[in-house]
C-alpha cells in the first residue's frame, strides 16, 4: 500500500506578498488527508517543520531572505529525504515555491541512489529560473530551477551532491504565460523544454502531456511541482502572483489525471496557496481535487 507523507512548510520567504505560509493549514481544513485515505492510501501527517519568521528585507545583492529560505529548504530537504528513505510519497504542502529547491535536490539524491530516471513536471504560470543575476525582484519562489540546474547562490546549488540536481532535459514546464526578458534567454541557453500557454491553445492538453511523458518508463520517478498560480486565477484566486490565461478546470484535470495513467508519481510539491488573498478557502480545496486526480481518482478509470 502506498503511503503519502504530509509535510508542511508555513512559510512564505522566499514569495513577492505575505500569506503563502498559511498554505499548510489550508490544505488541511480542505481535506486533503481525508480525500487521499478516502481513495485508499495511508496517510501520515508530519506536521509542520519549522523554521525563522520572515524578515520582510530589500534584496542583498540581487536576493531576498537567502538565510531564511536556506533554513527553511535545509529542513524540507531532510524531511523530504527521511520520507523518501521509508518508501513514502511525499507530498510537500508548502509554503512559497522556493521551497522545491530542498523537496527536488533531496528526490533527485534518492533517485541517483535508487539508479531511477527522475523527470519533474513543473505546473506553473511562471518558468522561475531566474538567478540573483537578473531577477527583478530579488524573491527567490523565482529562482528554484535555476538552483536545482545548478546556477544560483552557492548557499542553495549543489544539495543533491552533484552541482545540478536536475538536467535541462529532465524538466518540463507545463502551463506557463509569464516569463521574463533575461529569463527567456536563460531558458533558450539552457534548452529548457517549455509547453507554454500558446502550446496549449494550439496542441491542447491532450496532445501536450503526451509529449511531457512520452519517455517515461517503469524506472521513471515522476516529481510533480505543482503552483496553484498555473491555474487561471478565475478558478484559483487564492495566490499571490496569478496570471490570467491559465488552463481550464477540466484541462487542469486532463493533466492529472494523464500522469496518474502513468502510475509513476513518487513525489509532489503543492505550493503558493496564499489563504490571505483566497476566497472561501476555494484555492485549497482546489487543490486537493487536483491531488486526488493525480492519484489515480478520476471519474471512471478505476
Ligand atoms: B512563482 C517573477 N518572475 O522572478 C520573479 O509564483 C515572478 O513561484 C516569480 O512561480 C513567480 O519575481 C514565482 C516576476
Ligand atoms: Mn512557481
Ligand atoms: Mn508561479
Ligand atoms: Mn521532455
Amino acid at each position: 500500500m502506498t503511503t503519502v507523507s504530509l509535510i508542511g512548510a508555513p512559510t512564505d520567504v522566499g514569495a513577492s506578498v505575505r500569506g503563502a505560509g498559511m498554505g499548510p493549514d489550508a490544505l488541511r481544513v480542505a481535506g486533503l488527508a481525508e480525500a487521499l485515505r478516502a481513495h485508499g492510501f495511508q496517510v501520515i501527517d508530519r506536521g509542520n517543520l519549522s523554521g525563522p519568521p520572515n524578515p520582510w528585507q530589500l534584496p542583498v545583492h540581487g536576493i531576498r531572505h537567502l538565510p531564511e529560505v536556506t533554513a527553511w529548504n535545509r529542513a524540507v530537504f531532510d524531511a523530504v529525504a527521511t520520507a523518501l528513505a521509508m518508501g513514502h510519497v511525499p507530498l510537500l504542502m508548502g509554503g512559497d515555491h522556493c521551497l522545491a529547491i530542498g523537496s527536488i535536490s533531496a528526490v533527485a539524491r534518492q533517485c541517483r541512489q535508487e539508479q531511477k530516471n527522475l523527470r519533474v513536471v513543473w505546473l506553473d504560470a511562471h518558468t522561475d529560473v531566474n538567478t540573483e543575476a537578473i531577477s527583478p525582484s530579488g524573491n527567490i519562489h523565482g529562482m528554484p530551477v535555476a538552483c536545482l540546474l545548478g546556477y544560483g547562490p552557492p548557499d542553495l546549488v549543489g544539495w543533491s551532491g552533484e552541482r545540478a540536481a536536475l538536467d535541462a532535459g529532465s524538466i518540463d514546464f507545463v502551463g506557463i504565460r509569464s516569463v521574463d526578458a533575461d529569463e527567456k534567454q536563460a531558458i533558450r541557453q539552457l534548452g529548457l523544454q517549455v509547453f507554454d500557454m500558446r502550446h496549449i491553445d494550439e496542441h491542447g492538453m491532450r496532445y501536450t502531456m503526451t509529449e511531457v511523458l512520452q519517455d517515461v518508463d517503469e524506472n521513471t520517478h515522476i516529481h510533480v511541482s505543482f503552483d496553484l498560480d498555473c491555474l487561471d486565477p478565475i478558478e484559483a484566486p487564492g495566490v499571490g502572483t496569478g496570471v490570467r490565461g491559465g488552463p481550464t478546470y477540466r484541462e487542469m484535470q486532463l493533466c492529472m489525471e494523464m500522469i496518474a495513467d502513468t502510475g509513476r508519481i513518487g513525489s509532489i510539491d503543492v505550493v503558493e496557496i496564499n489563504p490571505a488573498l483566497d476566497v472561501r478557502n476555494r484555492t485549497a480545496e482546489l487543490a486537493v481535487e487536483f491531488i486526488r486526480s493525480l492519484f489515480g481518482a478520476s471519474t471512471l478509470a478505476r
